[in-house]
């Protein structure tokens, strides 16, 4: 039964199944009781239990699987907003199998828009990959790199499916990914990208653009990411500007 009547009943609900997906008392990918049994246990009818569960659903904490059920999500990955790192690098600290699959490796003529960024001249010849990134085999972000350097046309022969970029370029073509600017955007993913990340067409996506510096502040990469909504959670910590007095 719900006791607090100064809030509402979805509300309260919602708090008790958050506290259990949060204190591990339900696992991921446990299915979580029907909605007849949330009913039940607490006394409420089922369009509460219903707006409890599209809430926890739509904040990444639960998913639904049609004629399933409802099951308990895996914690979203945070990412810090501090320091630069690579997917591979990323999903390693957190324990989780990166994964990659090469969608294509060209060489690309750079635009006027990416030329500015990348403060080269508009045609000139780029490395362009665009990736799926994975961990623990689901689909996370779809990743479009535009890399330029002084023979940068020696990544089409390297493995990207096996090895990191932001490693080889620090280890073998000696320009280190160092800094980064990055922007995030909120969005819907397109039919096209819903596909590769295995979500629906509209449903939300995280657009990322960094584009990274290497030694003496060159820019040597301008990447454009799609993440997923339901799995991702940036963080970053902010300090409280110095007064000036
Ligand atoms: C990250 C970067 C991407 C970079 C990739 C290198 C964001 C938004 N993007 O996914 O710009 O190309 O890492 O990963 O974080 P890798 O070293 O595993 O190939």
């Amino acid at each position: 039964m719900l006791k607090n009547g100064l809030l509402p009943r979805y509300y309260q609900l919602k708090e008790i199944i958050l506290g259990k997906v949060t204190t591990g008392q339900w696992q991921p990918g446990q299915p979580i009781p029907s909605e007849r049994e949330l009913c039940e246990q607490y006394g409420i009818s089922r369009m509460t239990v219903r707006q409890s569960i599209t809430e926890l659903v739509n904040e990444g904490y639960l998913y639904r699987e049609q004629g399933k059920g409802t099951f308990v999500a895996q914690p979203k990955i945070t990412q810090q907003l501090i320091q630069l790192t690579g997917f591979t690098e990323d999903m390693q600290a957190r324990s989780r199998r990166p994964t990659t699959r090469v969608l294509n490796t060209q060489m690309w003529p750079c635009d006027k828009d990416t030329a500015g960024k990348l403060r080269i001249k508009p045609g000139q010849m780029l490395f362009r990959v665009q990736r799926l990134r994975l961990a623990d085999d689901e689909p996370l972000a779809l990743e479009t790199a535009l890399v330029s350097f002084m023979g940068c046309e020696k990544l089409l022969e390297e493995d990207l499916v096996a090895s990191s970029l932001y490693t080889l370029l620090e280890t073998k073509y000696g320009v280190p990914p160092l800094e980064a600017e990055q922007e995030l955007e909120a969005g819907l993913a397109r039919e096209e990208e819903a596909g590769l990340l295995a979500i629906m067409a509209g449903d939300p996506v995280l657009f990322i653009r960094r584009i990274t510096y290497t030694n003496r502040g060159r820019p040597v990469e301008y990447a454009q990411s799609v993440y997923r909504g339901d799995k991702y959670r940036f963080y970053t910590r902010l300090n409280r500007p110095q007064s000036k007095v």
